[in-house]
Formats: structure tokens, sequence, C-alpha cells
């Protein structure tokens, strides 16, 4: 086994990395950037290496910086986590050539299932079912036009280099196959350096369901369940809950051979994940996830087994701890990641500071967390603050749990996504075991989580360290009462609730405009980012709902559509403008 580990990653998969380290007697070592001097990561770790600024490319993805840190520590090992170097074959194979060991597949495993036209054909010969569809690239749109009239419309236009939905285009009909194909192929040229699409019949309306394999360096592959993650919102996983409400024993048998079937097509080694879509009863693979997974932890509380603990054990050449056959799965398991976002205000990330951080406890209830009261949530990375996992004997105590850890979160200072999940599983829908689509896409019903009377926009930096909600005790003759407060921080403290509660005078604030509610005609950007496309120009006539522009922002484009119908009367963006939350972006005056 190893000694020393070195853990390329910050926040919470780096202290869960950390965890499953110290439980094996490893020593770990952290790294960080400008960023992170104060984080929990860093403190967690028995060493820590600074890599650089605050920017990923010159710290996280570092690749000269992080093997400097690696020969200095000693370390005989590198834990990737999830996101930054996590899937880069060349990361893992520059490991491999120093004699590191790379706690994950072998680069060969990495490279074959990230490009997603070649995973498909592999997978197709290992006999694995596949979204009907191309296999080989689509060059060009007329090559595009033939495939489609044989795969019939609707079809999915999805980038080679892509993954987790990024370059993935829906056409209805032909006539929207143009844009379709270029938006895919743009996408895939400026995220993945590729513009290369293939295309796959769309499936209306699926389930995402996603198996957990683990497998060895001895020719062992098990896998351990699945996990079903349709609540989603522009690709990115909100909730997640293993077993799926809709696999049966019969049908989990099923996908647990595909899943290992396609693990063994690439000779794959550590724990990896088949993603897959679930509709009408067929089982289709979508792509597979060569790295632990943010929402691992639910099979972790339905299986008993510690994954990453399997992960490192497997790097170190050990056998698998469990053979399939005493894989038993138990009860149900929640988890709900609790984001700095604002779910009101089209889910634009909320950075600042969290003033008062209070977990959750109690049975059942697991919180993976990098940060603690005090701690800044930087724009610069995953916005995400937490994972709240919950595990009971079936779904429907589940939910009751995790509604009840939900109300005992609490957390002060920026915005999360609590409120969003205490009425997602308030939900009929969410009781149902459905997509809950119609919520997340439904503006009135998103408007209504809106902590009332908080403000608009994000704090400026000044602000950032009052609260957005702050709760005081009083007592009423002799009956104790907590009344939330909310909104800008008194002028005078209350109570001794700690040093944030030493409050200056509220700054004023220009109430800008917003997208939504109000009659307004100024169109306000819903988030900070870069204007990527502009759709209008100055004096047209458009509808409600029109796409007015593209914005750019944490690595996904944003649509902006109009809030009314009417004349563009100012348009005081072009491609290239930086847009702060609450700037306008259009004056959109009411035809007369
Ligand atoms: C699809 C699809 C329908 N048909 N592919 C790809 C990335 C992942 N985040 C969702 N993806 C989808 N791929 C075909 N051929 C629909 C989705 C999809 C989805 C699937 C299941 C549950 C929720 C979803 C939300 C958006 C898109």
């Amino acid at each position: 086994m190893f000694t020393k580990v070195l853990v390329a990653n910050r926040g919470e998969i780096a202290v869960r990395v950390m965890r499953a380290l110290d439980e094996l007697g490893i020593a770990s070592v952290a790294v960080y950037s400008e960023a992170d001097r104060d984080a929990l990561h860093v403190r967690r770790a028995a060493e820590a290496h600074l890599l650089g600024p605050g920017p990923a490319p010159k710290s996280y993805l570092a690749v000269d910086r992080l093997m400097q840190a690696i020969e200095r520590s000693g370390a005989e090992a590198v834990h990737p986590g999830y996101g930054f170097l996590a899937e880069n074959a060349a990361f893992a194979r520059r490991l491999e050539e120093a004699g590191i060991a790379f706690i994950g597949p072998p680069a060969a495993a990495i490279e074959a299932m990230g490009s997603k036209t070649r995973a498909r054909e592999l997978m197709q010969a290992a006999g694995v079912p596949i979204v009907p569809g191309t296999t080989a690239p689509v060059e060009t749109l007329e090559d595009a036009r033939a495939a489609a009239e044989e795969i019939g419309y609707p079809v999915a236009v999805k980038a080679a280099g892509g993954g987790g939905g990024k370059g993935f285009r829906v056409a209805a009909e032909p006539s929207k196959l143009k844009d379709a194909f270029e938006g895919a192929a743009r996408e895939g040229e400026k995220f993945f350096s590729d513009p290369t699409v293939y295309l796959e019949r769309y499936l209306p309306d699926p389930r995402h369901v996603e198996v957990q394999v683990l497998a060895d360096a001895h020719g062992g592959v098990i896998h351990l369940g699945e996990r079903d993650c349709s609540i989603q919102r522009r690709h990115q996983k909100l909730i997640e809950e293993a077993p799926a409400p809709l696999v049966d024993d019969a049908l989990r048998e099923r996908i647990g051979r595909i899943a290992t079937d396609a693990a063994r097509a690439v000779d794959y080694r550590g724990a990896g994940t088949i993603e897959g879509l679930l509709a009408e009863g067929e089982y289709f693979f979508l792509e597979m996830n060569t790295r632990v997974q943010v929402e691992h932890c639910v099979t972790e509380a339905t299986t008993g087994i510690d994954i990453v603990r399997e992960q490192i054990r497997i790097a170190a050449g050990e056998p698998l701890s469990v053979a399939q056959a005493d894989v038993a799965l138990r009860g149900h398991a929640i988890e709900c990641r609790i984001n700095a976002e604002d779910a009101a205000g089209n889910f634009a990330p909320a950075p600042g500071t969290i003033t008062r951080y209070e977990e959750p406890a109690g049975p059942g209830v697991r919180v993976d967390s990098g940060v603690r009261g005090g701690s800044e949530i930087p724009p610069l990375y995953d916005p995400m603050v937490a994972k709240l996992i919950v595990w009971d004997v079936d779904r429907e105590s589940a939910t009751r749990r995790m509604a009840r850890a939900l109300d005992e979160f609490e957390i002060e200072g920026v915005r999360t996504l609590l409120p969003f999940h205490r009425a997602i599983m308030a939900s009929e829908q969410w009781a149902r075991g459905e997509t809950c689509r119609d919520l997340i896409e439904d503006r009135d019903w998103l408007a209504r989580l809106a902590v009332p009377g908080a403000r608009d926009a994000p704090p400026s930096p000044e602000e950032r360290a009052e609260p957005v909600e702050r709760t005081y005790t009083v007592e009423v003759s002799g009956k104790r009462f907590d009344v939330r407060v909310v909104g800008d921080t008194p002028a005078a403290p209350l109570n001794g609730t700690g040093p944030a509660a030493a409050a200056r005078p509220a700054p004023r604030r220009e109430r800008r405009g917003t997208t939504r509610g109000g009659g307004g005609d100024a169109l306000a950007s819903p988030l900070q980012g870069n204007v990527f496309k502009v759709l209008v120009e100055q004096g047209a006539t458009v509808e409600e709902g029109a796409l007015i522009c593209i914005v750019e922002a944490m690595k996904m484009e944003n649509e902006i559509t109009a809030h009314k119908a009417g004349v563009i009367a100012e348009l005081p963006i072009s491609e290239g403008t930086a847009v702060s939350a609450g700037d306008t972006i259009a004056v959109i005056t009411s035809p007369a």
C-alpha cells in the first residue's frame, strides 16, 4: 500500500479523498491555489504545496507545477478527484512515465471513452446497446441531413469530444438541423478543440440512469447497482438517488451486465460510471465517466462499500474487497447538491463568504463539504458548497429524512439551493418519482423560491460579508421565538451572533432592472459573464421569449431571451461585452 498520496483537487472531493487516505493510514498531500490558502482541504492535509494563482490553468490544471509538488513531497500516487485533470489521458500518461501511480484508469481507457464516437464504436462491437445513430463522425451539414433522414426526427446532435451535455443540441425537424449542427460543432471546438459531431435518435423524456462499476488489476469487474440522476438543469445534476425508481431487479441485472461488459471492453481499472438513458424500459449506453463522480455517495449508502477506498486499493494492485455475489443493496439514498446558486435568478452562481454554517446531523445523514463558517466560495471554481446525502429504508422515508436534514441545514452569507431542494422534496412530482422538469423550467415556480426581500443583484465585494438571511432569538412573555430576518444587516446588532452581527449601516442600493417580475422595458442580465453572440439588432421587433443573446459564464452558454414582446430600443451590448448580473442587455419598448 502507498504511504503518501497527493490529492490533485480542492473542495469537498479533496476532503473526501483525504478521509479515505487517513483511514488507510496513508499521509495526504494537498495542493492549492492562491485563492485557496485558507481552504479546508489545505488544513486537512499533513502537507500542502502552493501551485499558483487562482485561475485553474495556473494552478489545479498546471501539470508542471503538480509534477514539482509530487516530486518535492515524495508522493507515490495521485488521486485526481473529479473535474480538473481527472479525465486527462496525457496527465495519466505523464504520471505513468514518472513512475507515479494514477488513482484512476489506464490512460488508454480514458482515451477510448473520451472520444464519444470511438466509445460508441467500441460499445457496439462489445454488444453494448447504444442510442441508435451514427458511430462515425458527421463531417458536413449535408452528411448530417442524410444521417438525420435515416435516423428520423427529432435528432440529437452531440460533440464527439463532449460529454455531460456540452455540445448537445436537438433538431426537432429538418429546418432546425443547421442551427443544431453548427451549435454543437461550435461548442465542441470551444471546449474540446474538436468540432466533430455525431447524431443520435432523440429519445423523448428519458431517465438518466447510470451504473457504478469497479474493476481491479486481476480481472475482477463488478457493478454496484444504478443511480437515477434525471433531476438536472442545463445538464448539471442537482439531485441523485439510488436505487432508480423505475429499475426493478430484472432490469438491474440487465443494465449491470451491460455496464460490466462496457468496462471489460476498454480494459477498465478503478471506479467508473456507465451513463445511459432509460426510455420505455430500454437501456442505452451514453458515455462512460472514467473517474469517481460527485454522486458516488448514494451508492456508498446503499451498498456499504467505500468507493474511494476501493479506488486506492485497486491502484495499489489489491483485489476488489467484494465479489459481485456479495454486493447487497439496502434501502434508499438521496443526494442534494447544495450549490451557491440562485434558483430564482436563472441558477446564476452566487459566490461570496459564508457567514454562518451549521450542518445537519442525526441518523442516516451524511454531509460532504469543503467549507465551514467564514469560508469563501470563490467565483473561480464550481460553486458547490456541500453535498447532503441521506439514507433510509425506502424512498418515502428517505424523502422525509432529506426534508428534515434540509431544514436543519443553515447557511448564511451566500444564496444556496437549500430553498430549491426543500421545495422539490415537498412536491408531488418528486413523490411520484418524476423528473421534475416541469418545475425546474417553470420561472414562476422558481421565482417563488426567492427569499422575500433579498436583493436582486449579487452583493458588491464590500457588501459580501453581510448575511442575506439571519436568525435572531427573542423571548415574548417568557416564550422563545426564532425570528428569521431577511435582507440587509440591521443598523444595530440585536444580540451576540458573532462578529458579522456588529453591523454597519446598510448601504443604499439602487434597485436595478430585473428579468423577473415587473413590467419594465429593461432586460437585465441574470448573471455575470461575457456576451458570446448577439442575435438581434437595434430596431428589431421581437416576440416574448425570443433569443436576444448568449452570455457565456462558467464555461456555459446561457441564452438570454426577451422578457416581453416589443421593439429593441436600446442594445448596449455587443459580442465580447463583459456583463454583470443586473446590467442592461437590451431595452424593449412595447409596440405602440
Ligand atoms: C439525450 C437525450 C435524449 N436523446 N440523448 C445528454 C447529457 C445529459 N446531461 C442529458 N443528455 C441527454 N441526452 C438523446 N439521444 C436527453 C438528454 C437529457 C436528459 C436525459 C435524462 C434526464 C434528464 C435530461 C435532461 C436534459 C437532457
